[in-house]
């Protein structure tokens, strides 16, 4: 049911900020019973764990791809040229592999968020895995652009066995269908396929917001970057990003940062999302939650993963051993089959050229030949 006019009223007004900062937006909170925040997230919340993006200039995927030769850059993510040469993506998939990333501050204060019973959805870009390895429910995330964690073929829509992709993907293989030898994709979207049906499903859920925050994204992927203007026009959004995005100066609506049109719902933090959340936990009181989960998760995280690698390391060397235990047993006996054919031939030739196998007998008879003579 629509609410009346003068609700609207209220809200729009509640919803002004007194600054277009954080502090702004913490007050909002503090004011108002704020419990539905959406996050929408890019490839920035990752960079620190080592992940580069795609358009920071100089470190970004798009400076670097030389090496692969490509037309241009996006052709790397293009579902034609990724059926013509799955080889390029494929190298870079080896370097992008989940699996030696950590979560950042920045996915563990989406996780706080929700663990203080505010956060309505967390709509990331992002194909890392690293909001589910934050641990955040899967329920909570929508992966608009799709993620690793899944691979399927591209010819028969055969869903692939994740261990065999990952054992492929690792070696530097274009991995294939079982079943009609297609080419097996991680189930990421690539530009010129559709979204996956979650992101579509969970559209409705900006219109029950009540914050928006955005978070490490250059908002230039379409349809992704018009979802800033999808919450109702009293809810306020901020932006922390080393950079302007999605600012209206570039694209018909988006954040008005300048407030020129009086709505004051628009925030912004230009600088390092980590240091962005950190100062946003800091204003809400949740300094020490943060630091703490962080620390907590991190600390787990990095034993599960030490204890697997050391699991890995004795299970090459437990393979090493049993090939060089293979490779002695065949050198044995390759060298007893050389040797009874030795003896075989050796035999043969005794019995053609009289050659007693006794020394003994062999003495008596050069004797005896000698006597004779
Ligand atoms: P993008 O276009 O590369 O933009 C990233 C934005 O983040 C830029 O505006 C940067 O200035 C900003 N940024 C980088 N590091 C930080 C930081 N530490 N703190 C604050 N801001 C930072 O990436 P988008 O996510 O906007 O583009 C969408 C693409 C990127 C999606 O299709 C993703 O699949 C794709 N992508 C994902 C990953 C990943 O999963 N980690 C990596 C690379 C690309």
């Amino acid at each position: 049911m629509p609410g009346t006019r003068s609700q609207y009223k209220a809200k729009t007004a509640a919803a002004k900020l007194d600054a277009p900062t954080i502090e702004g937006i913490v007050n909002y909170i503090k004011k108002n019973d704020v419990k539905r925040i959406i996050v929408m997230s890019g490839a920035g919340i990752s960079t620190d764990s080592g992940i580069p993006d795609f358009r920071s200039k100089g470190t970004g995927l798009y400076d670097n791809l030389q090496k692969f030769n490509l037309p241009y850059a996006e052709a790397i993510f293009d579902i034609d040229y990724f059926m013509e040469k799955p080889e390029p993506f494929y190298a870079l998939a080896k370097e992008l592999y989940p699996g030696k990333y950590y979560p950042t501050k920045t996915h563990y204060f989406i996780r706080l968020l929700h663990e203080k019973g505010m956060l309505l959805r967390n709509f990331t870009q992002n194909i890392d895995t690293l909001e589910r390895l934050a641990g955040l429910d899967e329920d909570l995330i929508v992966e608009a652009h799709g993620s690793f964690a899944t691979a399927s073929c591209v010819e028969c829509k055969n869903v692939a066995d994740p261990a065999q992709v990952k054992k492929k993907v690792l070696k530097g293989e274009v991995a294939r269908c079982s079943s009609c030898d297609g080419l097996i994709k991680p189930d990421i979207t690539f530009f010129g396929q559709n979204l996956p049906k979650r992101f579509f499903k969970r559209l409705h859920d900006f219109s029950e917001a009540d914050l928006l925050i955005v978070i490490g994204t250059s908002l230039q992927v379409q349809p992704f970057a018009s979802l800033i203007d999808d919450v109702p026009d009293y809810v306020p959004r901020l932006l922390i990003n080393k950079e302007k995005a999605g600012d209206h100066h570039t694209s018909h609506s988006g954040f008005d940062f300048k407030w020129k049109y009086g709505k004051k719902r628009d925030a912004l933090f230009l600088g390092d999302c980590n240091e962005g959340v950190q100062k946003f936990a800091e204003l809400m009181g949740w300094k020490d939650d943060l630091e703490s989960l962080y620390n907590k998760e991190h600390a787990k995280l990095k034993s599960i993963w030490e204890a697997e690698t050391l699991a890995e390391k004795v299970e090459k060397e437990h393979e090493a051993e049993e090939e060089e235990k293979q490779i002695e047993k065949e050198t044995k006996s390759e060298d007893e089959k050389q040797h009874k054919e030795i003896e075989a031939l050796a035999k043969v030739l005794e019995e053609k050229l009289h050659i007693p196998s006794d020394p003994q007998e062999s003495k008596d008879r050069s004797n005896a030949t000698s006597s004779s003579k």
